[in-house]
């Protein structure tokens, strides 16, 4: 099933200058990306995107970091996307997060994860329409989807 989810490397990935890196590991996969930009965020986006977690006692600082420097928000696209996004970056506490993974390999605490991908179609589908307007996404062809894609 063709999904679409999004991924956001924070401000630790992009500091950290892992942004390449990162990328490669999604694109190398296969999945293909259909938005991409580097953004500086507006504090209510970032609230917005993590309202879930309001009540959480990391709220407050999860929002600060978030907004503390620019980020890379990405669209992408592809065969259960969402699930394989969440694989590719491992589990949230990079201790937990099996070698491999984007967590796995780089990070090493939970408020600096370096990426954020959405947990279900469902909620990919709420945070693309929050971070990329319709314009900024673009379905294309692309030549080897026959090698990488079913059918
Ligand atoms: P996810 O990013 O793997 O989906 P969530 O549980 O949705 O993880 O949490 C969102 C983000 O909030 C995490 O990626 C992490 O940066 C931060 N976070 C989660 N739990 C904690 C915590 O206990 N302390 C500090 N930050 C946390
Ligand atoms: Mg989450």
């Amino acid at each position: 099933m063709t999904e679409r989810t999004l991924i956001l490397i924070k401000p630790d990935g992009v500091q950290r200058q892992l942004v390449g890196r990162i990328i490669d590991r999604y694109e190398q996969r296969g999945l293909k990306i259909v938005g991409l930009k580097l953004v500086r965020v507006e504090r209510a986006l970032a609230e917005a995107h993590y309202a879930v977690h309001r009540e959480r006692p990391f709220f407050g600082e999860l929002v600060d970091f978030i907004v503390s420097s620019p980020l890379v928000a990405i669209a992408l696209e592809g065969p259960n996307a969402v699930a394989i996004c969440r694989a590719i970056n491992g589990a949230t506490r990079p201790h937990e997060a099996a070698p491999g993974s984007i967590r796995g390999d780089f990070a090493l605490d939970t408020g600096k994860n370096l990426v954020h991908a959405s947990d279900s179609v469902e909620n990919a589908q709420g945070e693309l329409a929050l971070w990329f307007a319709p314009g900024e996404l673009q379905a294309w062809d692309r030549s080897t989807d026959g090698w990488i894609l079913p059918g």
